[in-house]
Formats: structure tokens, sequence, C-alpha cells
């Protein structure tokens, strides 16, 4: 049973975030969303349209979605990795070499994958705003 972990806020679920989710359940059997909470969310300086319940409640019923968790701040990833005895951590490219990733590569193995050009919520936002 290989265990995949990925972290994210994932408001306004979109083909972008499908498209990372499908491809981290394609490297292993169960995957594991630690899903950031509002008050994380505002550690990161992102507002997410919906609340936590809502984004897990959407996440939850995404096919490839084994199990989501709460991420609440940025020190919890060695214990999710030891809690649910994660194999494979992945995030896409735009983690790629950044100190809040690259130190699990002792602890699991880490892969990122290409974010999904042309769709982010940002460009979500900015688009129905501009309406
Ligand atoms: N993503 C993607 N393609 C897009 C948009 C997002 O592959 N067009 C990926 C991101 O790279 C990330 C995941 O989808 O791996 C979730 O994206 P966000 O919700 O924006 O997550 P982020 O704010 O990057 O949170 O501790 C880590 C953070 O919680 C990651």
């Amino acid at each position: 049973m290989v265990r995949v972990l990925t972290y994210g806020t994932f408001d306004l679920l979109h083909y972008g975030h499908i498209n990372l989710l499908k491809r981290a359940k394609e490297l292993g059997d169960y995957l594991i969303v630690a899903l950031s909470t509002d008050d994380f969310n505002e550690l990161k300086g992102k507002r997410a349209f919906h609340d936590y319940e809502t984004r897990k409640i959407m996440l939850e019923a995404v096919r490839y979605v084994d199990l989501v968790i709460p991420e609440k701040k940025w020190e919890q990833k060695i214990d999710d990795i030891n809690t649910y005895k994660v194999d494979i951590c992945v995030m896409g490219s735009d983690w790629k070499n950044s100190d809040k990733f690259d130190y699990l590569k002792d602890y699991c193995e880490l892969k990122f994958l290409d974010r999904t050009e042309g769709i982010s919520t940002t460009k979500i936002k900015e688009e129905l705003g501009s309406d």
C-alpha cells in the first residue's frame, strides 16, 4: 500500500487541482490531502473564497482523494509523514526547491508535478471580478 500525501488550499476547486490530485493518486494506492485551514491560509497570506469545511467536502467528493486532514502549520509535515506512514509527498512544481518541502526528502520520497498551465484560483477570481 503506497501512501501519498499532498498539501494545499484547494479553493474554488478547478481542473488544475484535479489534474494534480489525479497524478498524485497514480503514484500510489492511497492519497491523503492536508488541506490548509482558514487560520493557516491567513498565515500564508491567502484568503479563500470557501471556508475549510466547504473546501473539505469538495475535496472528499473527488474520486482520487482517500483522506482529508487539516494543514494547520508549516511545521507539521514530518509528523504527518510519520502518523500516516507516507511513502511519497507530492506537490506542484511551484514548490520545487522550496525550504518548505526540500527537507522532507530525508523522511519520504519527494515528487513535484508540473503545474497545469492557464488556470489558477487567482485567475478565476480576477476574471469573474472583471465581469
Ligand atoms: N496546482 C497545479 N496547477 C495549477 C494550480 C495549482 O498543479 N494550475 C497545484 C499546486 O502546485 C499545489 C496544489 O495544486 O500543489 C494546490 O494548490 P493551492 O491550493 O494553490 O496550494 P498552495 O497554496 O500552493 O498550498 O504547505 C503547502 C501549501 O499548503 C500549499
